[in-house]
């Protein structure tokens, strides 16, 4: 690592359907979220490249784990998105096998940023990979996407209660994020890169 990683010079790198062909990384940070929480609209804005993940606005066919490089071996993770009603109880069960292993047991996995759309959030499927990520003692940081359809006192109100809900859980944090308005998207983006530069700082050795 010579210089900052800095989120806009990602650059696509490799998908991967299974852990064994997880890419060597020294650090990496992933993306999860519900199938059409706006996860591919905030990967694009927080690295300023419009067509870096696919954005659509037919959910859930993704069942990859896409790797965006930021500098030799750093990377940013794109997860597959989550709970799509059609998918079939196989491909859920591929998934909660890959998602929980590799949350849990990725060395080279700095923290996780967490996409929920602000209007629903905190599924039963968002509960449960905190539950995988959070024992790990690794951070998270959850960004209440589409935040451009609340009104402003519906933003405060649902940061309030979303804070609440997780007050118990330790090195979790939420913001408002709007991928339109760009709202958040500097903070996001600072907290992002802040994890790796500590990251890189921290680890002289590499991790898999
Ligand atoms: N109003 C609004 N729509 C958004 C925002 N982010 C994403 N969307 C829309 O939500 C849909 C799903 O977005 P996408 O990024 O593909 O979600 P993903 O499935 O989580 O990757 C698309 O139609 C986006 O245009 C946002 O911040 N505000
Ligand atoms: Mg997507």
């Amino acid at each position: 690592m010579t210089a900052k990683p800095v989120l806009n010079r990602a650059q696509f790198h490799t998908s991967v359907a299974q852990l064994r062909d997880l890419p060597y990384s020294r650090a990496e940070i992933a993306f999860a979220g519900r199938s059409n929480a706006g996860k591919s609209s905030a990967i694009n804005l927080l690295t300023r490249k419009n067509r870096l993940a696919f954005t659509s606005k037919t959910p859930g066919r993704t069942q990859l784990i896409n790797f965006f490089e930021l500098d030799a071996d750093i990377y940013l993770v794109d997860l597959p998105g989550y709970g799509y009603a059609k998918v079939p109880p196989a491909v859920k069960a591929k998934w909660e096998g890959l998602l929980s292993r590799y949350l849990q047991e990725r060395a080279a996995l700095v923290g996780m940023v967490l996409i929920m759309d602000a209007r629903h959030p905190l599924t039963p499927l968002d509960r449960q990979m905190l539950d995988w990520f959070t024992p790990t003692g690794k951070p998270v940081h959850i960004l209440l996407s589409k935040a451009d359809k609340l009104s402003n006192s519906e933003k405060a109100l649902t940061l309030r209660q979303v804070k609440q809900e997780l007050a118990a859980l330790e090195g979790v944090s939420v913001q408002l994020f709007s991928s339109l308005s760009r709202l958040g998207a500097e903070d996001a983006a600072a907290l992002i890169e802040g994890w790796l530069a500590q990251a890189c700082q921290q680890d002289p050795q590499p991790a898999q």
